[in-house]
């Protein structure tokens, strides 16, 4: 039974066992290890926890349960009432989606002279890029090169990964971060304006840029900032519930709906780009979610309407560190940073069962076998939960390293009344990042002409497990490729003329065909616990 007493109680132990455990070197896992592990726990493998689809352009792949239900749900569209000849907006680059890939998106489109229009269901900058916070990788020390990094994103996404994807992010990441820097971006930095650079789980080289632990905000302030300031058009509390394509099925814009009143409108382009992140709000098999309000897996529904393909939905990202304890932020993130920094994952006996950086799905399969098999985990008013022995950075590093290194964290808890630098604290793995998405290629194209992807919402950059940092990564050099790609083609591609839903009555007699027609009105656009 659960009591603060006990809590506490037991976190005596960590503290004991702290000097032992702050020099301990936990080995690595053996590959086989990690297999085995990963079938008995990871959730991406219960298999109770997946269907298989029965329409559209995956039909027959393995998908998890709620998103099946939306990718297989209704429209919100009526094709019969939407008058597609006298469009609301008309722009070149139509840009869904106003997080960090949006955004970038939208700034490479002006550079190149397109005109760009970003929508957004709520406002710019609400997005997982804000919620992101250890940093961003790039391999830009001496001691690093793109190939190390490449073989460290392939290797820890299970050799899943496009490799031409994987190739892209890892050869702009270099100028993805100085691009960021003279926009103006904080990186931490040494007296002397070198960038301080650290270990993530499964990286073999110091190449995390970080932002305190403030990287993805600070990041999003930036591009936010550069948007609005360049005056690109931002329509906001505005979704897209469905593309529009022209009579040559090439996409032509979107059915937008504005979030407050619900008028509908039309916003024809030459080119469309969907970067609308995540899905962290589906709470997958249960789990909480340190993704942000409107991660409700909206693109991959509008993607797969008009036919773009899915690769890897079917893997998901429980970052091993969301809070388990207090309940206000159950499932928050606690950056991996905490454990570049030195701190380890200790059971409820006070030892260390793990190294604390093996790639992230390891990590949290071990944290949940600790839980469940080993009934190692520490019993809190919310399940079970692992120590995260914070102090240990300030015992190996010295005092002040907390506020000075994570000062989100000592911020967050300390709201609650803890003390990070002083107690340990609890956590357990927290839904935090679609691995998959729609299927793009090297110039973020989807199979669909003229619509591309990029962000969260892309798939085949990060195989079956994405690395810490390389997310952040991510958003910048596809939402950038993006901007440019999507801004080249519109140049040579005419007003498209003739538009059309065709697609979606045909999705929808394919569903009663098949049979599996729901009343689920999809796309999601809010939590279903969202107030009415
Ligand atoms: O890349 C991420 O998901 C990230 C930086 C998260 C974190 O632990 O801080």
């Amino acid at each position: 039974m659960y009591k603060i007493e006990k809590l506490n109680e037991l976190a005596k132990k960590v503290a004991e066992k702290r000097p032992e455990n702050a020099v301990l070197e936990p080995r690595r896992m053996t590959a086989e290890e990690k297999d085995a592990l990963l079938a008995e726990f990871h959730p991406d493998y219960k298999q109770d926890e997946f269907t298989v689809l029965s329409a559209g352009v995956n039909k027959g792949e393995k998908i998890p349960t709620q998103l099946a239900d939306l990718l297989q749900g209704k429209s919100r569209v009526d094709v019969s009432k939407i008058d597609l000849s006298n469009p609301d907006y008309d722009t070149d680059v139509l840009i869904i989606g106003g997080g960090g890939a949006g955004s970038s998106c939208a700034i490479e489109a002006d550079n190149v002279g397109a005109r760009a229009m970003i929508v957004t269901k709520l406002r710019i900058g609400d997005a997982n890029t804000m919620m992101a916070e250890g940093g961003i990788q790039a391999a830009d020390k001496p001691n690093d090169s793109p190939l190390i990094h490449y073989i460290d994103a392939f290797g820890g996404g299970h050799f899943a990964a496009k490799p031409e994807l994987v190739k892209k992010l890892v050869t702009d990441a270099p100028d993805a971060i100085q691009w960021l820097n003279k926009l103006g971006v904080e990186f931490d930095k040494e007296p002397d304006g070198t960038m301080i650079t650290t270990h993530g789980g499964g990286t073999s080289r110091k190449r995390m840029h970080a932002c305190k632990d403030y990287s993805g905000a600070e990041i999003m302030r930036t591009l936010r900032d550069e948007v609005i300031n360049r005056g690109i058009p931002v329509v906001d509390f505005t979704s897209a519930i469905e593309i529009i394509l022209d009579e040559n099925g090439k996409a032509s814009g979107a059915v937008l709906m504005n979030m407050e009143t619900k008028e509908i409108l039309v916003a024809r382009a030459k080119t469309v780009v969907i970067a609308t992140g995540g899905a962290g709000r589906l709470h997958y098999q249960g789990f909480p979610t340190s993704n942000h309000y409107g991660a409700t897996a909206d693109g991959l529904i509008l993607g797969y309407r008009v036919g773009a393909k899915l690769l890897y939905a079917d893997t998901l990202q429980y970052h091993p560190t969301g809070t388990g304890y207090p309940e206000q932020i159950f499932g928050a993130l606690v950056t991996e940073k905490v454990r570049s920094l030195g701190a380890k994952l200790v059971n409820i006996d006070g030892e260390v069962f793990m190294h604390p950086l093996e790639t992230r799905d390891v990590t949290a399969a071990s944290i949940i076998r600790e839980c469940t098999a080993r009934d190692k985990g520490i019993e809190t008013n919310l399940g079970k939960a692992v120590w995260l022995d914070t102090p240990m950075i300030e015992y190996k590093h010295g005092e002040g390293t907390i506020e000075k290194r994570i000062p989100a964290m000592l911020r967050m808890f300390g709201k609650y009344g803890i003390d990070i630098r002083k107690e340990p604290i609890l956590v357990y793995p927290t839904l935090h990042y679609q691995n998959g998405g729609l299927e793009i290629n090297d110039r973020c194209e989807t199979g669909v002409e003229n619509l591309y992807a990029c962000g969260e919402v892309a798939g085949g950059i990060h195989g079956r497990n994405r690395l810490m940092g390389n997310s952040l990564l991510d958003v910048i050099v596809f939402g950038r490729n993006a901007g440019i790609y999507a801004s080249e083609k519109a140049k040579n591609t005419d007003i498209p003329e003739n538009l059309t839903l065709a697609h979606v009555e045909k999705f929808n007699r394919e569903l009663a065909e098949t049979g599996v027609a729901s009343d689920v009105l999809s796309p999601m656009l809010l939590p279903k616990y969202a107030r009415k």
